[in-house]
């Protein structure tokens, strides 16, 4: 498979996919769909309101100030021969209920997590885990900090042995990029297994 790049310009009859890009509130979700994609991202962003106050922990995020309250939307360019099309979940638990919506027909996804808060992502592990969707984990390095290894990360969310679990950040296309290829390399070894 070739390296995405910008530069490349698909083919007319590229194979075009969908991958999702999942996790708890405020991992990074948004910033990740933004930073990879070739086209203006759509984003569904509200601030977040009182209604909140309570419900979800900011800790660690204190910054956030809007949530996802839909989805977010990117695309990118593997190959000639493949688009990506990026959808991007909410992260708030009352959201949840458009995930089986964002994920059908989806390749695989991207569980997104913040090392520092790793129990917001316990149900997104589960959700892909359940209807046999492959995924690969994302930590992304908040404040360019590894708070744990990622084997320890691995341990403390039971991931299913296999399952590519590597650092990122959600910030930087570079990153973002090695990401989604380790996701289509392991969505193709689990087709050919
Ligand atoms: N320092 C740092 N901040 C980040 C990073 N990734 C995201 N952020 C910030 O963290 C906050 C949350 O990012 P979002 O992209 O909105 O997270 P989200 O997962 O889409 O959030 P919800 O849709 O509300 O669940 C924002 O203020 C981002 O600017 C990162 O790698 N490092
Ligand atoms: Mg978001």
């Amino acid at each position: 498979m070739a390296s995405a790049d910008s530069r490349t310009v698909p083919s007319p009859d590229a194979a075009t996919g969908k991958i999702v890009v999942a996790g708890g509130f405020g991992v990074g979700k948004t910033t990740m769909v933004a930073s990879v994609s070739e086209i203006a991202p759509l984003r569904t962003e509200e601030l977040i309101t009182a209604t909140s106050a309570g419900v979800d922990d900011l800790a660690g995020i204190e910054g956030k100030s809007t949530t996802t309250v839909a989805m977010d939307f990117g695309r990118i360019t593997i190959s000639r021969d493949m688009v990506v099309y990026l959808f991007g979940t909410p992260g708030q638990n009352r959201f949840w209920f458009m995930w089986d919506d964002l994920s059908r027909g989806a390749l695989g996804a991207v569980v997104l997590v913040d090392a520092r808060r790793l129990d917001v992502s316990f149900a997104a592990v589960d959700f892909f885990e359940h209807r046999g969707i492959p995924f690969v984990v994302a930590v992304n390095c908040f404040d360019g900090r590894q708070v744990a290894r990622v084997d320890e990360i691995a341990t403390a969310l039971d991931l299913p042995p296999g399952t590519p679990t590597l650092l990122c950040d959600a910030r930087d296309r570079e990153s973002v990029k090695e990401v989604l290829l380790t996701l289509l390399h392991h969505v193709l070894k689990a087709a050919t297994a």
